[in-house]
């Protein structure tokens, strides 16, 4: 199964002219089985109906569809799980919250955030950031692949890494140790996103 992992951003996708069920859509259709909607302006409704259209189509690919942040979306349209990051609400209540059958993902930013999450109940590592990327503001600090290979090395849990991952460099990323990539740009902000995710998932079996 490709362990390409796509972060939704409506408004690069606007930019290059696509709404998000489409591109969700053309990199499922490309073999890409992690979605991750992720929307910081929506207002809740159009949040949760934004959900529930991804849910169908996620699920007509067989892919998971996991919600950021927010538990209440990702329980109102049944999603396959939630990723929470450093800011968000503690992962052991996402947990509680959510229940055991679903995906709990937990963003870490560093060594100390790892060794805070050891033991914990969750499922995956999103590992932020890789590389520069301008599609998020407060990347604080850029782990590099040095630093990605030093997390992946200290943990059994799946990594996908994320943060400025892009058709250059992701073959790079999974010879650092990671078990997947996130990508948002490299996706949404491309002209056509199935070509964009078909050329991620060939470069990253390679
Ligand atoms: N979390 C850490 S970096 C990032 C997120 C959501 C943005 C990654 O975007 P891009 O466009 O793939 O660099
Ligand atoms: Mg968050």
């Amino acid at each position: 199964m490709s362990e390409l992992y796509l972060v939704t951003d409506t408004d690069m996708g606007c930019r290059a002219g696509h709404t998000v069920p489409y591109i969700v859509e053309e990199a499922c259709r490309a073999g890409v089985r992690w979605v991750q909607l992720r929307e910081k302006t929506a207002s809740t409704r159009a949040f949760v109906e934004l959900a529930g259209e991804l849910k169908r189509i996620t699920q007509m690919y067989g892919a998971r569809l996991i919600i950021n942040d927010r538990v209440d979306v990702a329980l109102a349209v049944d999603a396959d799980g939630v990723h929470v990051g450093q800011d968000d609400m503690p992962h052991h209540l996402v947990r509680k919250l959510i229940g055991l059958d679903k995906i709990l993902g937990l963003s870490v930013n560093n060594l100390t955030e790892l060794q805070e999450a050891k033991g914990a109940d969750i499922d995956y590592l999103g590992v932020a950031a890789i590389f520069p990327t301008a599609t998020k503001q407060d990347t604080s600090s850029l782990l590099g692949l040095e630093g990605l290979r030093e997390i992946c090395r200290q943990t059994r849990l799946p990594t996908f890494a994320i943060g400025g991952i892009n058709a250059g460099n992701i073959r790079d990323v999974m010879r650092a140790g990671a078990t997947g990539a996130a990508v948002v740009s490299a996706i949404c902000g491309h002209p056509s996103p199935y070509e964009a995710a078909r050329e991620l998932s060939l470069l990253m079996s390679e």
